[in-house]
Parts: structure tokens; sequence; C-alpha cells
């Protein structure tokens, strides 16, 4: 029986991710930082935790790392734990940077030593491109680094320390460059699901207005549970290195609100009003990843459209409003 230890396993990611390495017979870790509201802590893992060890630790306590680390005795690691909303870094800049890099480099310290022999993934953004653009409009492992926010400069360091320590230490630790991925178990303060929970508010007569900040960047947007078989993918490939996923396709946040109000009969243009509060001092505008050498390699194929992703959102809202 394969070991994995998760950290963010409450998260989107370390939800789908977790249940997708039970159903495949793992014994599966996860770290959970402490919240005050003791549901948040579990509310998206409540119903596998069971069937998991669980520890309280945090990126930033080498202690609690080592700890997990030492009575889990991984075969895989998926350092999914982050401050991962790019606005709010603008806001807790020096927060982002030390769980994001630093915390990195405490996972790859606790790895190298307790159990080297593992393999290690590490959650790599596209917001570490930032406004960098190949000339046929993509993004992909040799476009350059310029990342515009505080979240995109941690995740950059963070990137480099893998690839730093798989070459130093001769580990087997990769990057997997996923662009945004979403699903019914995102937050609600991520574009998607808020445009699409405060849809169906509408449609529903709960609300009467959607507030956002830009409306003309554009993200390549695919499925969370697709992603995190990329993870499994990457991370079990023979040769430890970088992988870039993504759809291929963009979509800007306009064309998103057309397409989850349309899809409700509801024209977006009646309720939008644009809140400087949503803006970012600097701003990622596009976004279109290139996944060819993903997909011939490692055999990685989405199976969610963006169509059908927010089908799935816009059912869960209807049925829990
Ligand atoms: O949904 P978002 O907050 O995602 P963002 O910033 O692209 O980051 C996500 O994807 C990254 C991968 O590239 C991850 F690394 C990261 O952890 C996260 O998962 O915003 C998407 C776009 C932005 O251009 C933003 O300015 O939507 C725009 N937007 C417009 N109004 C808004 C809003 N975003 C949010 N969150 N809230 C708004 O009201």
């Amino acid at each position: 029986m394969k070991k994995a230890l998760i950290t963010g396993i409450s998260g989107q990611d370390g939800s789908y991710l977790s249940e997708y390495l039970l159903s495949m017979g793992y014994e599966v870790h996860g770290m959970i930082r402490r919240h005050s509201v003791a549901q948040n802590q579990d509310s998206r893992i409540n119903h596998v935790a069971a069937d998991m060890k669980i520890y309280y630790g945090d990126l930033l306590d080498p202690p609690s790392i080592v700890r997990a680390m030492s009575e889990a005795q991984p075969d895989e690691i998926y350092n999914l734990g982050a401050m991962s909303h790019v606005r709010i870094s603008f806001d807790v800049p020096s927060f982002t940077i030390q769980t994001n890099a630093l915390g990195v480099l405490n996972m790859l310290e606790a790895y190298r030593t307790i159990c080297p022999k593992a393999k290690f993934y590490q959650a790599s953004s596209s917001e570490m491109f930032g406004n960098s653009v190949d000339k046929d409009g993509s993004q992909r492992l040799t476009t350059p680094m310029n990342p515009v926010s505080p979240y995109g400069c941690s995740k950059v360091m963070g990137y480099n320390l893998v690839r730093h320590y798989r070459n130093a230490y001769k580990l087997h630790a990769c990057n997997g460059i996923l662009f945004n991925h979403e699903s019914p178990r995102r937050g609600v303060n991520f574009v998607t699901n808020k445009v699409i929970k405060t849809a169906v508010e509408i449609k529903k007569g709960l609300k009467n207005k959607l507030e956002l900040g830009n409306m003309d960047s554009y993200r390549d947007w695919g499925h969370s549970k697709d992603y995190v078989r990329a993870m499994h993918m990457i991370v079990n490939h023979e040769t430890p290195r970088e992988f870039i996923v993504s759809t291929g396709e963009t979509h800007s946040v306009r064309d998103l609100c057309q397409t989850v109000f349309g899809k409700l009969d509801l024209d977006y243009r009646d309720y939008l009003v644009q809140n400087p509060k949503y803006m970012r001092p600097e701003e990622l505008k596009y976004l279109k990843g290139d996944s060819t050498e993903t997909r011939e390699v490692l055999g990685w194929q989405p199976e969610y459209t963006f169509d059908s992703m927010i089908d799935e959102m816009i059912a869960r809202w209807e049925s829990e409003l």
C-alpha cells in the first residue's frame, strides 16, 4: 500500500486529491492548520476524514512538518498548502512570501532529511508567468517568469527551490505548473465561484447585483478533479521535472459572466457593478497554457470542458441555496 502526505488537504485540490488517492488504495495522511471556526478546518474532507490520518501543522512550523513526515513515512508528498489568493497577497505580502516560499523550503528540508526516497510534488502556478506571453499567445515551460503579485513572486521562489533541491540532493522533486482550476468546491472569493453563486442568488431573488473588479483579464480555466489526476501522473513520471497543466483555452471574466448568466436566462449587464475594491495594484492580463507536451508525455487529458464545469458549479448552488 503506497502512502501519501498532502499539505493543504482541506483545500479544493487537497480534497479531490485525497479522494483520488484513496480510490487507488493509498494510505493518505494530511496536514491541516488550526482554524478558529472548527468546521472550516475540514469541511471539504469531512466525508473521507475517517479514512485518513490528519495532523495539525503549518508550513511555517518545522516541528509539525517533521512530526507528520516522520509518522507518515510517505512514498509521495504533495505540497499543496499555500496562501492561494492573489489579490489578498497584496494585503498580506509578508505572510504570503513566508508561507509560499519559506514554507516550501521547510518542506524540502524535512523531506531530504526524513524521507529522501519519497517523490515530491510542488503546486506551482501559472501566476509565475505574470504578463509574459509567447508570440503564439501561449505560456509554456520556456516562457520567462515575470510575476506581478506577491503571490506570483512567492511561487517562483518555491519553484526554484524545488529545482535546486532536485539537482543538489538528487531528489525526485517535481513542479506542476497548473493554470487556474475550479470546481463546486472552489472558495467563493475566487471569480468563477463568486460569479456563479451570485448569478444563482440573483435568479432566486436573493440578490440584485454582482460586484466585480477587472472584467477584461483572461484566464485558462480547467477543473480541479482533472488537475489532481495530472499531479499524480507528474510525480509518478520516471524523471522528476516540470509539467504544464492547462486546457489551452482562454476566456475573459466578461465571457465567464456572459456564459453563466446566459445559462440562467439572465443578462449580467443588468446586475454588474464594478467595485475598485476588487482591482489589483498590478493585474495579470492573459493566461493560456500550452500543455501539449504534458498530454504527449504523460497521456493526460481533461474530462471536463469549460461548459460542463460551469454546469456542475451552477447545479451545486441551485441545490444548496
Ligand atoms: O479567480 P481569481 O481570484 O484567480 P487568479 O488571481 O487568476 O488566481 C488563481 O489562479 C492562479 C493560477 O494562475 C493560482 F495560482 C491562484 O492560487 C488562484 O487559484 O481571479 C481571476 C481573474 C483576475 O484577473 C481578477 O482580477 O478575475 C478577476 N476578477 C474580477 N473581479 C476577480 C474579481 N477576481 C476575484 N477573486 N474577485 C473579483 O471580484
